[in-house]
């Protein structure tokens, strides 16, 4: 099946999960433009479609107005009749620190893309929530029914723009779904900041043979899932009737403690860097895992990459990364 009719708007589609969708989208034959503010995304993830009769590269922000950021690319592709919205300030250190930029942009940012696709009659919008809006104290592994309780206001502004998404639904018919993603990985991920996913950080590290920083003890786990696989899942539910009104863990249902995952990046790596103990992040949940029937039922997902495979395909990323 092709899409060649479907004109998809990506906000953040220069980052780490947006790029990846985007080149999804574009195999499957849509027409994709991207928003995208360039704050942490790169052109260079968007390189293989730079000139593609298909494809635009909107500069632009989601705390501002997008219907005049977005004319050009409409003039030239049609109306916008679906939306992936990824745009966020992501790190949930940063909103701890800052609390009212990260209600600008995750919440406020969420709301005028869903004004614009109110007032354009977009058919839907997925939207990427994450597990930060579970109450650290829930049991694992959570569903959907877990207790939101979050502990940060990154966790916060993604439930409330949650709650924002089912009220344009049942005011104004514009459909969603909320992708609640837990530890995504693959390549494209930065491991240049301190607050930079854990698997990108040790594979980067073990490649130079660089010290490993584990904190706490290094039993707590994490459901890690590959960037493809997330893509797969926002495809079928934005293409598509799946989902729709749902709110959906993305994970993978396995749960793997930061102490295997050092060994496995030295081994796959070779690598002889010393691993180092420091205490524990403040704020770092112990467990996390997520139940999967939720996502199998409604988006007939499963993942497809297990770690070993995802670490081998990221591995090679980061050396090629690091070679050019
Ligand atoms: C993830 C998400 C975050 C939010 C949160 C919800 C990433 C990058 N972040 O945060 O956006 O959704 O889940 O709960 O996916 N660690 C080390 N050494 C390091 C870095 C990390 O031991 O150098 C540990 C860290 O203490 C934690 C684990 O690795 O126990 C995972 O850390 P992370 O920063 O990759 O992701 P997390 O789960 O804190």
């Amino acid at each position: 099946m092709t899409f060649s009719d479907t004109h998809v708007l990506v906000t953040g589609g220069a980052g780490f999960i947006g790029s990846h969708t985007v080149d999804l989208l574009m195999a499957k034959g849509c027409k994709v433009s991207v928003l995208d503010n360039l704050s942490s995304g790169t052109l260079a993830n968007l390189a293989s479609w730079e000139n593609h009769p298909r494809f635009a590269f909107v500069g632009g922000d989601v705390t501002q107005d997008i219907t005049e950021a977005m004319a050009a690319a409409v003039a030239r592709h049609g109306p916008i009749h679906r939306i992936a919205h990824f745009a966020a300030q992501t790190a949930v250190p940063i909103s701890i620190d800052n609390p009212v930029t990260d209600i600008e942009v995750n919440l406020c940012g969420t709301t005028r893309v869903l004004e614009y696709a109110r007032r354009n009659a977009v058919a839907k919008v997925v939207f990427a929530s994450s597990s930060a809006v579970y109450d650290d104290d829930a049991p694992v592994p959570v569903s959907e029914e877990s207790s939101a309780r979050p502990s940060s206001p990154y966790g916060i502004d993604k439930l409330a723009a949650e709650i924002y998404l089912d009220y344009y639904a049942r005011l104004y018919g514009v459909k969603f779904t909320a992708l609640r993603f837990m530890n995504v990985y693959g390549p494209r991920q930065d491991p240049s900041s301190w607050y930079s996913g854990v698997i990108s950080i040790f594979l980067d590290r073990a490649a130079a043979g660089e010290q490993i920083t584990i904190f706490d003890d290094g039993e707590q786990t994490r459901d890690f899932v590959y960037v493809t696989d997330v893509a797969n899942a926002v495809a079928t539910a934005l293409l598509g009737n799946a989902g729709d009104g749902a709110i959906i863990n993305i994970g993978t249902g396995v749960e793997v403690t930061i102490n295997e995952i050092t060994r496995t990046i030295l081994t796959l790596a070779k690598s002889r860097s010393a691993v180092q103990y420091a205490p524990a992040r403040a704020g770092d949940i112990r467990r996390s895992v997520t139940t999967m029937d939720k996502a199998t039922a409604l988006l007939g997902f499963q993942a497809h990459i297990n770690l070993r495979e995802g670490l081998d395909h990221t591995l090679a990323w980061v050396r090629t990364a690091k070679s050019t």
